[in-house]
C-alpha cells in the first residue's frame, strides 16, 4: 500500500483525525466513509488492536486509502528498538501511514534505531512529548523541553502536544517552527474546545469521544470542521497582515 504522509492532508478544508478506540464495525466503517471529505484521517489505538484482528485492520486502512485518508497507528510504542521496530514493522505491513512513539524512552537503543527503521519505510513518527491528563504534570511533562528538543534532533515528523494544556503547543511550535507537525489530542470529552489547539498552533486536532459517542457522528464532525474553517481562515488573515 502507497504509503501517505501527513502533509499531503493539510489542505483539507478541516484538521480533525478521529481517534478510533473501540472495534471497528460496519457503523465505524459509514461514519468515517460519510466525512472523508472533510477529516483528514484516523488514529487507531491499542483497544482496536485488542477488538479487531490484523486482517480486519488491514481491511480498513485499505478502505481509508480509497477515500483518501490518512491513517495513523497509536499504540504509543516505549520500548526497547529490537521490539519497538518488531512492532513498527507489523504496523508499515498492515498499511499504516504513520506510527506514535513516547519520546521519554529516549534516543540510543530506543528511538535513534526506530527512526532509521520509520525512514526505510517512509512512514511518519509523532513523539508524545506532552500528555493531556492531569497527572501527566506529575512526572512525563516535567521532561517536556528535554523531549521537545529530542524531537527535532530526531527528525521526527513531528509531535503529540496537548490541547488542555496548550502552553505546550505554543511552546512546540515556536521550538520546532513549521518543518515539524504537531497533532493535539484532547478536544470535548477532555474538556478542550474543537479549534483551540489550532489556535495555539497545533496542525491537527484528535478528537474521539467527541465525535463517536455524539448522538449524531456525522453532524458532530461537520460543526467541528465548520469551526476548524473558521480558524484557518483567522490564521491565514494574520499571516498575510
Ligand atoms: O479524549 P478522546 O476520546 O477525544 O480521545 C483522545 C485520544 O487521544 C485517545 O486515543 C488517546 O489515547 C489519545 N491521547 C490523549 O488523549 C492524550 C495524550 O496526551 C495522548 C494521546
Amino acid at each position: 500500500m502507497k504509503k501517505a504522509h501527513l502533509n499531503d492532508f493539510l489542505k483539507k478544508p478541516s484538521r480533525v483525525i478521529v481517534a478510533i478506540d473501540r472495534k471497528i464495525t460496519d457503523e465505524i466503517v459509514k461514519i468515517i466513509s460519510s466525512v472523508s471529505d472533510i477529516i483528514i484521517g484516523v488514529k487507531i489505538g491499542l483497544i482496536t488492536f485488542l477488538e479487531n484482528n490484523p486482517s480486519e485492520i488491514k481491511h480498513f486502512i485499505s478502505t481509508l486509502k480509497e477515500k483518501n485518508l490518512y491513517a495513523l497507528a497509536d499504540l504509543k510504542l516505549a520500548d526497547i528498538s529490537h521490539v519497538m521496530i518488531k512492532i513498527c514493522e507489523k504496523l508499515h505491513t498492515i498499511g499504516f501511514d504513520g506510527i506514535i512513539a513516547h519520546a521519554f524512552v529516549g534516543r540510543k537503543g530506543a528511538l535513534e534505531q526506530l527512526v532509521k527503521v520509520v525512514r526505510k519505510y517512509s512512514l511518519d513518527i509523532f513523539l508524545v512529548i506532552a500528555m493531556s491528563h492531569p497527572g501527566a504534570e506529575e512526572i512525563l511533562n516535567t521532561n517536556f523541553e528535554k523531549m521537545l528538543s529530542l524531537t527535532k534532533t530526531l527528525h521526527a515528523t513531528g509531535a503529540i502536544v496537548p490541547a488542555t494544556m496548550p502552553y505546550y503547543i505554543s511552546k512546540a511550535r515556536e521550538y520546532l517552527g513549521k518543518q515539524f507537525y504537531l497533532l493535539s489530542p484532547g478536544i470535548g470529552a477532555q474538556g478542550a474546545a474543537p479549534g483551540s489547539a489550532l489556535k495555539h498552533g497545533a496542525d491537527a486536532e484528535i478528537v474521539g469521544r467527541a465525535i463517536l459517542n455524539s448522538p449524531n457522528p456525522i453532524e458532530t464532525t461537520r460543526k467541528i470542521a465548520k469551526i476548524h474553517m473558521c480558524v484557518l481562515n483567522e490564521r491565514k488573515k494574520e499571516t498575510h497582515t
